[in-house]
């Protein structure tokens, strides 16, 4: 396959928005390091067993444990380190903060800062690491507090209204990244001869309505009551409340059902249960919820907690999790909706 010259790559795009005012020259590079950071993991994730990445990082009784308390995949400290080092020198952050580390990671002092923070999932979807199966990154910008040039934990806990880029790539049959800078929501497809990502859908737009859901249905006797009961209406069909027989499906990579829902429509949910109740929820909401969010709302779409508007919960931690519905419009209004009727 051979480029077109009427292909828009990444690199272009960034320079015409920053053209058009919408981003400035250190956000631009930003997202140009963390794209070449992608790629990276990219070629990582797509060796599989050939690349000796697969399984859990450590070894025997020594297994790697994250801050969240999981199990460490060898891809999952490849994908941080790959991310960490990529960024640490371009000059452009004040801080950096991942799933995969207790606290926020200072920028080293050999290097100058600069007015973003980056927080990212460096590899989100780690059970099917092993199995081939889709997985991705996630990242979520946010500018630093004025005169913040070295940031805490504190200086990253702004809602999710503040992000000034959002974005994740997936892994899969095809890399694509997915991106916001708070002007829609683009889809570039990484063409691998060439090794750049290339625009392929401007603009994607989420269906108001929907006839799928996604949602680890194994949880359900956990779930809270108005779940039990949206759920009990989705799988009641055409004979049930909602007049309509729904499909359902679930890859259990964050990326790749968001992915799957940005492209044709559906709903998403993570919702409270009574084994993740006591953390709030199971997903992260500084950097899987809230840049998901943002890039849902862009296409038209919605994310909501449940109860409020995702976009925003004012964080309390780095580390903060929360339950999670988002994707088509209607659906997302009709699960608060039963929410709303049980508070
Ligand atoms: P991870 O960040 O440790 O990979 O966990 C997050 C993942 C999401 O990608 C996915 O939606 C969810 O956990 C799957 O959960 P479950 O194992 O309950 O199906
Ligand atoms: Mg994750």
């Amino acid at each position: 396959m051979t480029i077109s010259p009427q292909s828009i790559s990444l690199t272009r795009y960034l320079i015409e928005e920053q053209r058009a005012g919408r981003i400035n020259a250190d956000l631009r590079l930003l997202i140009e390091v963390v794209a070449r950071a992608c790629k990276t993991i990219s070629i990582a994730v797509g060796k599989g067993a050939l690349g000796g990445v697969l399984g859990d990082a450590g070894t025997g009784d020594d297994v790697s444990i994250n801050v969240q308390g999981e199990a460490q995949k060898k891809l999952d400290v490849l994908s941080n380190e790959i991310l960490l080092e990529a960024n640490a020198w371009g000059g452009h952050l004040a801080g950096l903060a991942s799933e995969e580390m207790d606290t926020s990671q200072p920028i080293p002092d050999v290097y100058p800062r600069g007015n973003y923070l980056l927080l990212f999932d460096p590899l989100d979807g780690s059970s099917n690491i092993d199995v081939n199966i889709s997985v991705g990154t996630i990242f979520s910008v946010l500018r630093a507090p004025d005169g913040v040039t070295q940031a805490t934990d504190d200086d990253f806990l702004q809602p999710g209204t503040s992000q000034v880029a959002a974005g994740y790539c997936t892994y899969g049959p095809s890399t694509m990244l997915v991106l916001t800078v708070g002007n829609g929501t683009h889809a570039f497809t990484l063409d691998r001869e060439i090794g750049s990502f290339v625009l392929t859908t401007r603009g994607m737009r989420i269906p108001e309505e929907t006839k799928e859901f996604a949602v680890n249905m194994s949880n359900q006797r956990f779930w809270e009551a108005p779940m039990q009961r949206y759920v009990g209406d989705l799988l009641a069909g055409k004979e049930g409340p909602r007049g309509k027989d729904f499909n359902m499906r679930w890859v259990a990579s964050m990326v790749a059902d968001v992915h799957r829902i940005l492209t044709r429509g559906g709903i998403f949910s993570y919702p409270l249960d009574s084994k993740c109740a006591a953390k709030g929820g199971k997903l992260r909401l500084m950097y899987e919820a809230n840049p998901m969010s943002l890039l849902v709302e862009q296409a038209g779409g919605a994310a909501s907690t449940g109860r409020m508007r995702m976009l925003e919960v004012q964080p309390t931690g780095l580390h903060q999790r929360v339950p999670v519905f988002l994707g088509s419009k209607r659906e997302v209004e009709a699960a608060v909706r039963y929410h709303a009727e049980h508070d």
